[in-house]
């Protein structure tokens, strides 16, 4: 047993010893410096405890001053003028693709820039599944998905007459009903589309073996990576997907851009998504044809600080160390799910630590989602209440909404402990 002290708190705590693991080679104190945000007072007087980082994560000064450095040094469009701006512009944002796709182990033309995740998945909603699905085909996704990956495969799935099936979960684990796998994919299914990492259960999912069953029935795999990509190494080709998607604002990067992979024979035979400027070779008033890729898939000016700013985030990463990143989230979670399990009345619901990303959903008995986060905030604590773009997965959990902390490299051991103080002052608060 060890007392644990936080500067904000005027008690101390009495909380569980944790060992940090021989590959936690973090220096948190160190990396909490290199954000800037993390010095903000939450309420006057009271310090910020960000732990909504699956929401969208904090930026590293690296990345701010990729991005005021674009702006005041070298601003101009790319891909166009052969003036000294335009150039440097055109050689950091590509330069930046580059390190981005090596992030993920994808070469340069199978690394295309997109707006975020659900742009990404969209994209291939559209492309693909315009061009390759029609009445009878099924779509494979499953109950637990982000809406990011339902909704485009809803839409599709209107237009082209394919139906669009859901692989349960297991209510207690948050795991997939892998055992009904059989049951839902079969020769009918073209593409099975599912998330690396749940963001609500933050169930770390077996993606190579989706990935193969996907395959076993000539169907493909579509990786939501959105949760993934921020928080432990991912290789495309180990897990062997044929689409991938991701979020740069997740992982320490800038709204307003993400990331779709893709195999390059799947690329070259779709459709293009958008049309307009950059994305053709050639335009005549009686038809265009289309640039190579990536560049068939981009129309129009990209956003190119913010390709900058990822490229910024990947490097920021990269320096860290993904598998130090993971190994910090696990001590953090494992941390976590006991510290919260001390707290009266509260239900985190997924899976084990050691299956588990860096968030917890919980209900506390007596007390609305949406009141703990109120309350929490009080106490400077940032969490995301509601159904967080999971609606069918709390639908099928029978409940409305959870509270959902999220970790990621700057979080403290004292940032948990505050939580769990903070929760059980919201708990008698409501007279529990
Ligand atoms: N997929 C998953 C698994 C996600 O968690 C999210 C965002 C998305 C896709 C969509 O990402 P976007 O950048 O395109 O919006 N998840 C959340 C969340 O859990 N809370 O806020 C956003």
């Amino acid at each position: 047993m060890r007392f644990v002290r936080n500067e904000h708190w005027t008690r101390t705590a009495e909380l569980k010893t944790f060992q940090e693991p021989e590959t936690h080679m973090l220096n948190v104190e160190q990396v909490r410096r290199d954000f800037p945000i993390l010095d903000v007072e939450a309420h006057a007087g009271v310090p910020l405890i960000y732990l909504d980082s699956a929401a969208s994560s904090q930026k590293p000064t690296a990345v701010i001053e990729a991005m005021n450095q674009y702006y005041r040094e070298y601003n101009a469009n790319v891909h166009r003028g052969i003036h000294r701006l335009s150039e440097d512009a055109t050689n950091a944002y590509e330069e930046a693709r580059g390190r981005i796709g090596r992030f993920i182990n994808a070469p340069y033309e199978e690394t295309i820039f997109t707006r975020n995740a659900t742009e990404s998945i969209n994209l291939i909603a559209y492309t693909w599944g315009r061009a390759n699905l029609r009445a009878g085909d099924e779509i494979l996704t499953t109950a637990l998905e982000h809406h990011a990956n339902i909704v485009p495969w809803q839409m599709i799935a209107e237009m082209t007459g394919a139906t669009v099936r859901y692989l349960p979960f297991n209510h207690e684990d948050g795991t997939l009903a892998l055992d009904q796998l059989p049951n839902y994919l079969t020769e009918r299914t073209k593409v099975f589309a599912f998330t690396a990492v749940s963001n609500v259960f933050g169930t770390i999912m077996p993606v190579r073996a989706l990935v193969d069953a996907a395959h076993a029935v000539g169907a493909i795999a579509v990786v939501d990576g959105a949760q993934a990509v921020p928080h432990k190494p991912v290789d495309v080709k180990a897990w062997d997907c044929d689409f991938m998607a991701f979020s740069s604002h997740k992982m320490c990067g800038p709204t307003g851009i993400g990331i779709l992979y893709g195999k390059r024979d799947l690329l070259a035979a779709m459709p293009p998504f958008m049309g307009g400027g950059d994305m053709i070779r050639r335009v005549t008033l009686a038809g265009s044809t289309w640039n190579d890729l990536p560049y068939k898939f981009e129309a129009g000016t990209p956003s190119i600080a913010e390709g900058i700013g990822l490229g910024a985030a990947v490097d920021y990463l990269t320096e860290l160390g993904m598998d130090n990143v993971h190994a910090h989230e696990a001590f953090i979670t494992n941390y976590a799910l006991e510290a919260l399990s001390d707290v009266k009345g509260l239900n985190i619901i997924g899976p084990p630590a050691n299956q588990r990303a860096g968030v917890a959903a919980f209900t506390l008995e007596g007390v609305h989602p949406h009141d703990i986060a109120q309350l929490l905030d009080a106490d400077g604590i940032a969490v995301r209440a509601g159904h967080h773009c999971a609606m069918p997965l709390h639908k099928e959990l029978g409940i409305t909404a959870t509270a959902r902390a999220s970790f990621y490299v700057h979080t403290t051991t004292a940032e948990i402990d505050a939580l769990v103080l903070s929760l059980n002052k919201a708990r008698k608060t409501f007279g529990y």
